[in-house]
């Protein structure tokens, strides 16, 4: 396998796109037959992290884990996608160390849309409930985002759509030979 193990982080708000971006990237990435793997909320929260709420120091740990995994993936030589929330700076820098320690590419893609639009688009009715108070600590809401200050990638999904997010990103990916 001539592929170089590198870990595509995607970060960004509930309902701005990251699952959505992350789908079709993988699915791009398989067409190629390249070796893809996907990591997000329905394969991790749900069985590795099923402990783990929403909290800081949940997030926290959750984050830790999913950055420890991704290495592990990048190792074994796969492009891995990540699509969480990663809200805290910290934390997302704590998975970059541990890729770049390990000489594995790390590619922070902020997946960006305005809270006014991703609150528009609720597609699970979640924004709603946090603000009438029935789900806490809700990223945007009653919990902090910290936006990436200088991430590889700034994809802006109010003005770009899932086509040309994934365009950015392979070409991001070939003009740093990882694909
Ligand atoms: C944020 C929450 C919360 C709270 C449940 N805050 O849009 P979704 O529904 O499908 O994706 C969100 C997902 C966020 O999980 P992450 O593992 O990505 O978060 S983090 O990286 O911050 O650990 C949302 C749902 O879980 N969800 N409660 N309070 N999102």
């Amino acid at each position: 396998l001539k592929q170089r193990g590198v870990t595509i982080w995607l970060t960004g708000l509930s309902a701005s796109g990251k699952s959505t971006i992350a789908c079709a990237l993988e699915q791009h990435l398989l067409h190629r037959h390249k070796f893809t793997y996907r990591l997000d909320g329905d394969n991790v929260r749900f069985g590795l992290n099923k402990d783990l709420g929403f909290d800081e120091k949940s997030r926290v740990e959750n984050i830790r884990r999913i950055g420890e995994v991704s290495k592990l993936f990048a190792d074994a030589a796969c492009v891995t996608v990540t699509a969480f929330i990663s809200p805290y700076i910290a934390d997302r820098k704590v998975a970059r160390e541990l890729h770049e320690k390990a000489n594995l590419g790390f590619i922070e893609v902020f997946v960006d849309a305005p809270l006014s639009v991703v609150e528009q688009r609720d597609p699970k009715g979640l924004y709603k409930k946090a603000r009438a108070g029935e789900i806490k600590d809700f990223t945007g809401v009653s919990a902090p985002y910290e936006a990436p200050e200088s991430p590889e990638i700034h994809i802006r999904t109010d003005e770009c759509d899932v086509t040309g997010a994934v365009q950015k990103i392979v070409e991001y990916l070939t003009q740093h030979g990882y694909i």
